[in-house]
């Protein structure tokens, strides 16, 4: 059989980061992809290209880098306003109290989002989303939270699913009501009265992928967080947790029991939590966005993680308060320079391991029958992506099979 058809595409001499053994990027040095429509159908060595795709035209990456396109597997990117002038006022010499007493903080963040239109939320968002794309991102995760109302939980929820309307990406979205009381509210009646209709209208919109919550001392405890969650399972949708940010409170342990696809943040995760991500196959989603906007000091125990196999991902945790981080990119280096993730185990963790965190088997990884969402890269080693820091070596992005 020959294929010649013209959405086949067959992509030469390029070095591949499959990714498929992730200590050693599964590299292939002058490897070729065969795309046909919006699916990888082949991809290996050069020299095994099989005889049937010879006669596609070629496309010569000249020994450049290709690995999957980039997944942010943890953003909250649909919100008013910013906090710049709340990170001002901080270096002015003002207290967080004296912020939030002044309506600053989560809460104005809220009150922007309320007040904004979906045309508004929409024209906000999509130059976040551009910068994602032009860092070779194809797939990203974007939560609610900042409506804390029933009407704006999904407000934001629907202005999530319309970027792939306007926008080359895909996206995945998660309800996270739980994410903070609102002022004046009392946290279980929140979550009885607002947080859990709130997510059963959303749900019946079609608007939700997985459900998401806070658990700290500052938002919502385990006991809280399982009322979600239960409510999640019932509606049969996938679960995640902020989990062990701030302190240890047993958020990890939680998500792991309900068999989370993620456990974010983990800073404060200890050793038996690390046993009880593993044994339910919940990944840990780094995001040094935050731990470096905060000050925080706890480094998430990444060698526990490494002993117990957890698998790791990395996120920007984009959002206006703890982590206005818009490079995936520098989330990777941060990851490294800041956790001492290694740059293969940085590059895992916004390929396969942020596929995994989503619930997404058809991404991440270079091979037969993947999406063909690719990244092609002016470099030739895979360290450089974590290596550089606000360096975007980017040269094309391939979005479902379309340069
Ligand atoms: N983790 C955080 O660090 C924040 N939310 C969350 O779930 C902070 C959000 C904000 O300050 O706007
Ligand atoms: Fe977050």
């Amino acid at each position: 059989m020959v294929l010649k058809n013209m959405s086949s595409k067959l992509i030469t001499n390029a070095h591949l980061a499959t990714m498929d053994e992730e200590l050693s990027y599964g590299l292939i040095e002058n490897g070729s992809i065969v795309i046909e429509d919006d699916r990888i159908i082949w991809a290996g060595s050069s020299t095994d290209l099989p005889e049937k795709f010879f006669s596609i035209t070629q496309k010569d990456m000249q020994g450049r880098l290709i690995t999957p396109a980039l997944i942010d597997c943890h953003t909250h990117i649909i919100h008013g306003g910013n906090r710049a002038h709340e990170f001002e006022m901080r270096l002015n010499g003002a207290s967080y109290e004296e912020i939030a007493r002044a309506g600053g903080g989560i809460a104005s963040t809220v009150t922007a989002t309320r007040e904004a239109s979906e045309a508004e939320l929409l024209s906000s968002a999509l130059p976040r989303v551009d910068a994602l794309i032009a860092q070779g991102v194809g797939t990203i995760e974007v939560k609610s939270g900042y409506g804390l109302d029933i009407d704006t939980e999904i407000k934001i929820l629907r202005v999530a699913r319309t970027l792939e309307h306007h926008r080359p990406i895909n996206v995945v979205t998660s309800f996270l009501g739980a994410h903070a009381v609102p002022p004046g509210a009392n946290a279980d009646t929140y979550i009885d009265e607002v947080c859990l209709p709130a997510l059963e209208a959303a749900h019946a919109q079609k608007l939700v992928d997985a459900v998401d919550g806070f658990c700290e001392g500052i938002a919502f405890d385990t006991e809280q967080i399982s009322r979600v969650f239960k409510k999640a399972l019932a509606l049969n949708l996938p679960v995640k947790l902020h989990a062990e940010q701030l302190s240890h409170i047993g958020g990890t342990a939680l998500a792991a029991k309900y068999g989370a696809l993620s456990a974010d943040h983990v800073e404060y995760a200890q050793t038996p939590d690390a046993a009880a991500l593993a044994a339910a196959g919940t990944v840990a989603v780094l995001l040094p966005g935050a731990f470096y906007t905060i000050h925080e000091t706890q480094v998430p125990p990444v060698q526990t993680f490494r002993d117990h196999g957890v698998p790791m991902a990395v996120g920007t945790d984009w959002n206006p308060g703890s982590s206005p981080l818009g490079s995936l990119l520098l989330a990777m280096n941060m990851a490294c320079t800041l956790f001492r993730l290694t740059p293969a185990e940085a590059l895992a963790g916004t390929t396969l391991n942020a596929a995994r965190a989503l619930g997404l088997a058809d991404r991440g990884v270079i091979a037969p029958g993947q999406r063909a969402d690719l990244a092609i890269w002016n470099i030739s080693e895979p360290a450089e992506l974590s290596y550089g820091i606000a360096i975007n070596p980017l040269h094309a992005r391939i979005f479902g099979g379309l340069v």
